[in-house]
């Protein structure tokens, strides 16, 4: 087998703001692995600084080429997976790249979708938009107009303090019935709850990630105080921290990013335990993905558990250009439609590609 990493930095038509920073070139690392004449594609969604996570692009590379990409022998089957990557902790942003690709290698070899080969039910996924902090409320309010006209069925607004209840009073205030949710990406503390739980007027969906990246605890007190869900993003590493977090009535919905939690197989894991075994919603988040990450997102949006809108919208609304032959469409009635071709069901364009790599490097994987 063959393993070649591209570094990419795609300039985004706008900058993406959250609680945590801006962004308006999205790097992302591509990760082509080959056999045998086939191919598949994964990629690493950490960013270009410790943000979101303590992941970052350069740490992702760093692990992918001195301690991943060693321990591979021959071929790996996903399910292997874990077993080669099971001593290095943390880094699942760099373990996902690579294993988003073995699995879109292995659906291709079997000439099946790769929503079929992890059981997914639908072809149609119900998506949503999510929209970053902006400048005025105004400018917000156009934005969403935009994209509901565009056929985006439900929004998700991002909070911070200074930028909450009055935002949502105003969004709300105009459109008094779309389906609308927010994220806080880990923003505040505890003492901010009771404020936060003025977020109850607003029947919204969800409350994303309030509190602390890595806490549980906090957002249990929390859900207790309000009706409205709280979902966990951050906060859910690995399929453990989903059973703590039942255990202990964190959260109502997972939101579930393959690239959170260490790819596919992770993430079909959480999907089993809290939405099959526990019966609680899951839905896809997204991390502004190209186009081959987003086929991997469209084939988890296809799964049985997946109850809620994702946040997988349609290429043009990241990026001028996608990197792949088919750019991902919104199709009517706000969805995505999972294709009928082998693999996630895109082809990367190599020229595209080489027009935003920065760096590339190949790698032969001997036998034994
Ligand atoms: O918290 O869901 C998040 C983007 C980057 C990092 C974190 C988040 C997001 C988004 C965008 O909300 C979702 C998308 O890809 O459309
Ligand atoms: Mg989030």
């Amino acid at each position: 087998m063959k393993v070649t990493l591209y570094e990419v930095w795609m300039p985004l038509r706008s900058e993406f703001r959250t609680s945590f920073g801006a962004t308006r070139l999205r790097p992302a690392i591509l990760v082509r692995v080959e056999d045998e004449g086939v191919e598949g594609w994964g990629e690493v969604v950490a960013g270009e600084g410790p943000w979101y996570s303590y992941e970052t692009v350069y740490t992702a590379w760093h692990v992918l080429e001195d301690y991943i990409i060693p321990r591979l022998r021959g071929t790996p089957d996903p399910a292997e997976y874990s077993r080669i990557t099971g001593r290095i902790r943390g880094h699942n942003m760099a373990k996902a790249g690579l294993e988003m690709a073995l699995w879109d290698l292995k659906a291709r070899r079997q000439g099946v979708p790769l929503w079929r080969l992890i059981g997914g039910v639908r072809r149609e996924v119900r998506v949503g938009v999510s929209i970053g902090i902006k400048g005025s409320v105004e400018e917000l309010l156009r934005d969403i107009a935009r994209y509901l006209d565009e056929g985006y069925g439900r929004i998700k607004i991002k909070i911070a303090p200074g930028w909450d209840l009055d935002v949502v009073e105003r969004v709300r205030r105009e459109y008094p019935d779309i389906p609308l949710q927010v994220d806080a990406n880990a923003a505040y503390t505890f003492l901010d709850a009771p404020r936060l739980a003025r977020l109850d007027d607003y029947h919204l969906l969800m409350i994303e990630q309030p509190f602390y990246y890595d806490d549980l605890l906090w957002h249990a007190d929390f859900q207790a105080m309000i009706k409205t869900p709280v979902c966990l993003d951050e906060s859910i590493k690995t399929p453990h921290h989903a059973m703590e977090a039942l255990r202990l009535g964190s959260a109502r919905i997972i939101n579930v990013k393959p690239g959170r939690v260490g790819g596919i197989g992770p993430g079909l894991e959480i999907h089993k335990f809290w939405s099959l075994s526990a019966g609680r919603p899951i839905w896809i988040g997204g991390m502004l993905e190209t186009g081959v990450g987003r086929g991997h997102l469209v084939a988890l949006g296809t799964l049985p558990g997946v109850r809620y809108p994702s946040d997988i919208s349609a290429s043009n609304r990241y990026y001028e250009e996608d990197i792949v032959d088919e750019p991902w469409e919104l199709s009517k009635g706000s969805v995505i439609v999972a294709r009928d071709r082998p693999g996630i069901g895109v082809d990367v364009d190599m020229d595209k590609l080489s027009k935003y790599a920065r760096r590339k490097k190949t790698f032969m994987i001997g036998e034994s």
